[in-house]
């Protein structure tokens, strides 16, 4: 039994690297991989499932053809490829979760699993775009509108976010340590898997006088970051990308 994780792969039609890098790795999955979970950011954005950049087709078929052989996929909305809807999972045969979700790994553990940007709850005006960003009301709007008036929109959204980021302390823009204590006491759990911040790293943490683990993805930049988990637990792993084939 195996179970894959990867989050923050920022896929786009600018860096073919990493869609080539991901179609590997899909490929690679296909021999072992009993569930896959896609917590994130595995688009760079996501403007409705009627669009999507033909340059990425082949991912998509890529999980198609890995869900048809019996990996159960899911995926979790990121703050980029939140817009993922339910024509999409199905086409690739995936389950779309809840922005927390509870699983259960491959050795037993119960795992609490999300984005992140959830967590980053010192970044105001971050939480605030979220809050407009994630009502069913705006996303019914966005969606409304034809593709240019949508492409210009995400375009505006992308510049903007990215002008005030540069703005921001890293701390403001890392999870915030009660938050992460929040959730796994609300969820019961030991372990939180997320992805987002870009710092990938295995965290032990005390939680009401009990040990508690926090797992974080990494972005696939350079090396591609995944966690495998089996019966005997979870290794988190990274692998150079090259970019000449
Ligand atoms: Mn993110």
């Amino acid at each position: 039994m195996r179970t894959l994780f990867i989050s923050d792969i920022h896929l786009s039609e600018t860096r073919p690297d990493l869609t080539r890098a991901l179609l590997n790795f899909l490929h690679d999955a296909r021999s072992d991989c009993d569930q896959l979970f896609l917590l994130g950011d595995i688009f760079d954005a996501w403007i409705g499932d009627d669009f999507i950049h033909p340059d990425l087709t082949p991912v998509i078929d890529a999980l198609k053809i890995l869900s048809e052989q019996g990996t159960e996929i899911f995926f979790q909305h990121g703050n980029r490829d939140f817009l993922v809807g339910k024509q999409f999972a199905s086409r690739i045969g995936a389950e779309l979760l809840p922005e927390e979700s509870i699983i259960q790994l491959p050795d037993g553990q119960s795992a609490l699993i999300m984005h992140g940007d959830q967590l980053c709850i010192d970044d105001n005006e971050y939480q605030q775009f979220r809050t407009l960003v994630r009502n069913a009301d705006w996303q019914k709007d966005f969606l409304s509108k034809t593709l240019p008036e949508r492409l210009e929109i995400a375009r505006q959204l992308r510049a903007a976010s990215k002008e005030k980021n540069a703005e921001k302390s890293q701390d403001i823009m890392d999870v915030n340590a009660g938050s992460v204590q929040d959730a796994l006491r609300s969820a019961e759990c030991q372990l939180l898997i997320h992805g987002h911040t870009h710092r990938p790293a295995i965290h032990q943490q005390q939680l009401n006088h009990q040990a508690g683990t926090r797992i974080v993805l990494g972005d696939w930049d350079k090396e591609l970051w995944y966690l495998s988990c089996n019966e005997a637990g979870c290794e988190l792993l990274h692998e150079p990308i090259s970019s000449t084939h």
